[in-house]
């Protein structure tokens, strides 16, 4: 594979003229006030190497366009030669892998080291795919081996592309009294406090923010670094796939693809997309099609029992649901077992082309919350999800007439509840 840039002009998703406004964006005596910051800590691409400390007097040069700019390079300069963790959700997805590695080479900018961690799985073959492909640094922890870590020998922890709530190291975290440093996200709510919190609803991706903070030269980008064009490569995969492949993009979204589209190497990017599907995921599909009904433009199906690692076809075979005629919106669940944490759920994907149709509102409408009031499910433009634990019913059991007996009443109530909303003026007969 190939690590020359390529041509910027050659992606295929960029209109020529966007790359023009992508320079607009940046003040230009911004760059020119702190050349002789730039090229004390900025040209150092591959970083990590050790003895780099920031000089005090260069931290007073620094300018910046942003205040956000200003306010992470303190921090960063603060904790210097510290050693961080940076916590992924469980499931990460390209937007949060991506995000991660970029916080990681902004960070070894101020000799500060960081593991990259998430402690679920990885299981949709493009992320699989975007890891392997780009020897991203990321590691699982594991739930069961959390008990067995160093955490004394990290100084604080940084939340990238959510806010704790979605990892399980966040308990751990608080337990261990690691200091939370920076919460960078682009999902509404959450109340984590940290030294410094850089949450914007507005924009699409966690990915664009992180690429403003390599346009205001946190870290300043080297074409002849391998792992700069990897990583520019994944921050744009990641918007692509926080914006349905830009479709939903904003003008800053599409700003940062056009500044990444610089250094990203889009053969790179091809094989990332075009990873094919495991046979796993093709057996969801075909349960999926094969169970599904439709009512009223919905397409509602449940797939029975599967896997966790196989979790990620759920959202795939709603991906596919919703491309039949007439269907505007797909539900797709089934029931998993969480061997780690010994627990059964039932989890499940939206996805819609109704532009009407806030999916966050009708999953949590459908489903409600739990008693401490955390909702089921949630979503954001055209997509959600949704995880319901089974609790009192929860756990295998050998007997095939029991497993399909419960499979049934899960099956039942969950079409119960979306149809209340789908259609309300009859009572549907569900069975
Ligand atoms: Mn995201």
């Amino acid at each position: 594979m190939s690590q020359e840039p390529t041509d910027p002009h050659a992606h295929p998703v960029l209109e020529p003229d966007l790359e023009a406004g992508s320079s607009s964006t940046e003040p230009t005596e911004v760059s020119n006030s702190i050349p002789a910051a730039t090229n004390s800590y900025g040209s150092n691409g591959n970083g990590g190497g050790g003895a780099m400390m920031v000089p005090a007097s260069v931290e007073r040069v620094r300018r910046f366009s942003d205040y956000r700019l200003d306010e992470l390079h303190r921090l960063l300069t603060r904790h210097a030669g510290e050693r961080h963790l940076v916590i992924l959700q469980d499931f990460p997805d390209p937007d949060a892998l991506a995000c991660g590695w970029a916080y990681l080479l902004i960070a070894q900018q101020y000799d500060i080291r960081c593991d990259l961690v998430y402690a679920g799985t990885i299981s949709h073959q493009e992320n699989i795919a975007l890891v392997k492909l780009t020897g991203m640094p990321v590691q699982n922890w594991p739930a069961s081996t959390l008990k067995d870590r160093d955490w004394h020998s990290y100084q604080g922890c940084v939340f990238v592309d959510n806010q704790g709530a979605t990892s399980q190291l966040t308990q751990w975290v608080q337990q261990m009294e690691l200091p939370v440093l920076a919460v960078i996200d682009h999902h509404a709510g959450g109340d984590t406090v940290a030294e410094f919190v850089d949450i914007r609803p507005n924009i699409k991706a966690t990915a664009t923010i992180l690429t403003q903070y390599l346009q205001g030269e946190l870290l300043v980008l080297d074409r002849n670094v391998a792992e700069h064009i990897k990583c520019a490569t994944a921050l744009i995969h990641g918007i692509r796939s926080d914006t349905n492949g830009l479709l939903q993009a904003q003008e800053e979204d599409l700003l940062a693809v056009a500044y990444l589209s610089r250094y990203y190497d889009s053969q790179l990017l091809r094989s990332i997309l075009q990873v094919n599907r495991t046979k796993q995921a093709m057996d969801v599909i075909e349960r999926a099609l094969k169970n599904r009904m439709i009512q009223n433009n919905f397409s509602l199906s449940g797939v029975g029992y599967l896997r966790y690692d196989a979790r990620d076809a759920i959202p795939q075979a709603a991906d596919f649901l919703v491309t039949e005629d007439n269907v505007h919106t797909a539900v797709v669940y089934g029931i998993v077992y969480d061997k780690d944490r010994e627990r059964e759920l039932v989890i499940g994907s939206l996805r819609t082309t109704k532009l009407t149709l806030d999916p966050d509102e009708f999953l949590k409408e459908a489903f409600g919350h739990d008693p401490q009031g955390r909702f089921f499910g949630g979503g954001r433009s055209q997509a959600g999800g949704f995880e319901i634990p089974m609790g009192f019913l929860a756990g295998l059991n050998d007997n095939p007439n029991y497993a399909n007996l419960k499979w049934e009443v899960y099956d039942t109530q969950i079409k119960q509840k979306l149809l209340r909303l789908i259609s309300p003026e009859k009572q549907v007969q569900v069975t």
